[in-house]
């Protein structure tokens, strides 16, 4: 998905690539000699749909607007289907704060955790308790012997040698070789994508079973489940294998893409919001198609089976501005003081976990 398997010359031409430079963050032009803060351009979100309020209008009149229909099934919550859109299915508000705030501090902590592979350990090798390194401004050191054999196996991605570690002590200030020392924060900054269960191997593309793994959390795993029921095949229960816990700066997008390496195209994608509001692309089979936009929020629920496994999909903006992420409850429930880091991060980030079912 962060791969090759989008086009090579694929150009502003098709209405993918379109809509995504629509949505995309960019900032108004301002002279260099302006003190001003940049301003993000403003973008006209009126075709965005919005699951929140189709629920209230929903749960007011019992009406849907043309094209989305709710699903009549069995996990306590509703559900929205599009009618052009088979297998897609839209559970708004599926995770209570709760259970948004838990997923957010595994996100952080113990997700990023060796044996799960992130996009750090091709260059870092495996790193332990980055989040917490990172509240106790430490600073990643290279090993020394790392640097004689530093090319040998570049081109492994898999390969898990430890090539740098910790500080024992918080470090304020680095003064030496940058090449030498990365402070956690910045690390931490730049965490783009941690694997679950199985591994997935971008450079090849597919699932490595030889590379060690932990399997999906029970947590993770019964929560995947109860959610992928309403797109299941009848009598079948859905296998947590793995997951791709994806995560978003400011200005981080998430290219349109189709999810296409599992074997079994039946079983959903189940795929959790986690912060900062997002706007969500979903096309069809062909980047020709034009994709219909939508809003994802924190604690959303969104499954992709079947057909819809076919449709390309992205993520080209999340809000961070406080009027736009919609985090206030999140704020709320991190305010005590131990939870502050974690505030702090999610304050400006958006973290999306899509557990999958491999074979
Ligand atoms: O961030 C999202 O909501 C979508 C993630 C996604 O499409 C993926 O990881 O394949």
């Amino acid at each position: 998905m962060y791969g090759s398997n989008g086009v090579q010359d694929e150009t502003d031409r098709t209405e993918f690539r379109k809509a995504e430079k629509k949505y995309k963050l960019y900032y108004d032009n301002t002279s260099k000699s302006s003190k001003k803060k940049k301003q993000p351009r403003k973008v006209d979100l009126s075709e965005v749909l919005d699951f929140n309020s189709i629920l209230e209008s929903f749960n007011q009149t019992g009406e849907t607007p043309s094209g989305i229909f709710p699903l009549q099934c069995d996990i306590g919550l509703p559900v929205f289907c599009l009618k052009n859109r088979p297998g897609f299915y839209f559970i708004p508000g599926a995770l209570s704060i709760e259970e948004q705030c838990k997923w957010i501090r595994e996100s952080l902590i113990n997700f990023p955790q060796p044996p799960n592979r992130t996009n750090h350990n091709a260059i870092y090798g495996p790193i332990s308790n980055l989040f917490v390194a990172a509240k106790e401004g430490r600073v990643l050191v290279k090993k020394e012997t790392a640097a004689a054999d530093e090319n040998s196996d570049r081109n492994n991605d898999m390969m898990d040698e430890i090539k740098w570690e910790f500080s024992e002590e918080p470090v304020t200030s680095l003064g030496g070789d940058s090449n030498k020392f990365v402070p956690a924060s910045t690390i931490l900054q730049k965490l783009r994508w941690s694997t679950l269960g199985l591994q997935f191997d971008w450079s090849k593309r597919n699932y490595n079973v030889s590379v060690p793994h932990n399997k999906i959390p029970d947590a993770l795993g019964q929560l995947a489940q109860r959610m992928a029921s309403p797109a299941m095949p009848a009598g079948e229960k859905f296998q947590p294998e793995a997951a791709i816990v994806n995560f978003f700066g400011l200005g981080d997008t998430l290219g349109g893409h189709l999810d296409d390496m599992e074997a079994d195209w039946s079983k959903p994608i189940v795929s959790m919001s986690l912060g900062c509001k997002a706007i969500f692309l979903l096309g069809g089979k062909s980047r020709q198609d034009p994709p219909l936009a939508m809003f994802l929020r924190s604690g959303d629920v969104v499954l992709m089976a079947g057909e819809a496994r076919e449709c390309f999909h992205g993520v080209p903006r999340i809000f961070t501005d406080e009027q736009n992420a919609e985090i206030a409850p999140l704020d709320l429930q991190f305010s005590k003081e131990v939870d502050h880091c974690f505030l702090e991060y999610i304050r400006t980030s958006r973290i999306n976990i899509n557990v999958r079912q491999v074979f």
